[in-house]
């Protein structure tokens, strides 16, 4: 009787201090196990007297079921700890940020020319496009440029071998639209444009714009009011605005339109040169003899026009130095706007 208390002690340290389920399981074939301590008292019970026998048997089944109690207990214990030590290690902390998309942003050329289609349309101006690719009738002859005309030369203009061109400025779309339209009619088109050009302020392929209102009673002062409206609507500033006699085959008279700069407003600056203002674009009224060409009576309607620049205008509406930061495609760049 001892010695089965002895036993029940022994195994009660035992499994109390069974570190893993392996062990654990090590201790129940020790203790209950078919060659285990308490199997061989089992077995043992025949060579007792019929008095003892029972009570013998009763108390190693007693202690059996104890042992075995204790196994179940620990086997719990033991296999939460597993859990827990599992659930710690494989943590997620769900209050860790999480990793950001960027956010895409319009380029720069993009908003201008998004800015422009806004504010002329508020004008009452409709949008119109035209191919790339021209032939030199559009693009020169019907704009009144001269057959010998410099514009003209290999340096200047990209030529495919049979002859048709890159457009190098958006005018010829207008030729097509007064070739179909009757007039009154106000007509503005963007789009890229290509020159044999490239170095610090020049890249072979450019934006422009160009604008063309055609009426009965137009006068050069309503052109000069359309191009102030246009620049202080689209720098959101109230600039002053200046005009200086220039010459375009394609009208007459013809001007270029200055801005006060936008920089240091006209006291005189690295971007302005020194001289306060801002060369924006090119305006005039349309020469009678583009009105001929395309068949619209000069006799009867006036038309004005204008071109600029969208990459200059872009480079000084969000203070950019470096043109070729546009063509880039620097995603540094391109966030900031
Ligand atoms: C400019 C400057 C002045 C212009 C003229 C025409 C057309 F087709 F009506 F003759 N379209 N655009 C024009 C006039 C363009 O760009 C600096």
């Amino acid at each position: 009787m001892q010695a089965l208390d002895d036993i029940l002690q022994d195994a009660e340290t035992a499994i109390q201090s069974a570190a893993d389920l392996k062990s654990l399981d090590d201790c129940r074939v020790h203790y209950l196990g078919k060659k285990g301590q308490l199997t061989e008292y089992l077995k043992k019970l025949g060579q007792l007297s019929a008095e003892e026998r029972p009570i013998a048997g009763q108390k190693i089944n007693a202690i059996k079921e104890k042992i075995q109690a204790l196994i179940e207990e620990r086997n719990l214990e033991l296999k939460n700890l597993l859990i827990a030590a599992q659930l710690s290690s494989e943590a997620i902390d769900i209050t860790l940020p999480g990793r950001m998309l960027g956010n895409g942003s319009l380029h720069p050329i993009t908003q201008t020319i998004e800015d422009l289609r806004r504010i002329f349309s508020q004008m009452g101006f409709s949008f119109c496009e035209g191919p790339e690719i021209e032939d030199d009738y559009h693009n020169f002859a019907a704009l009144n440029i001269p057959a010998l005309h410099p514009a003209r030369a290999m340096q200047d203009t990209f030529y495919f071998p049979d002859g048709l061109l890159l457009r190098t400025h958006m005018s010829p779309v207008q030729i097509h639209v007064m070739e179909t339209l009757k007039p009154p009619f106000r007509i503005a088109a963007t789009g890229k444009v290509y020159r044999r050009d490239f170095d610090l302020t020049h890249t072979p392929m450019f934006h422009q714009m160009d604008v063309l209102m055609i009426e009965e009673n137009l006068s050069f002062a309503k052109l000069k009011g359309l191009v102030t409206t246009f620049l202080r609507e689209f720098f959101q500033i109230d600039a002053a605005v200046r005009f200086r006699p220039s010459y375009f085959p394609f009208t007459e008279p013809s001007a270029e339109a200055d801005m006060s700069c936008l920089n240091c407003s006209g006291e005189g600056c690295r971007i302005c040169k020194n001289t306060g203002w801002l060369e924006v674009l090119g305006c005039g009224m349309v020469h009678p003899n583009v009105f001929k060409g395309v068949g619209i009576d000069h006799q009867r309607f006036r038309g004005f026009a204008l071109g600029a620049g969208l990459d200059r205008l872009a480079l000084l509406k969000y203070g950019i130095s470096d043109l070729r930061a546009l063509f880039e495609n620097d995603l540094r760049f391109l966030n900031q706007f």
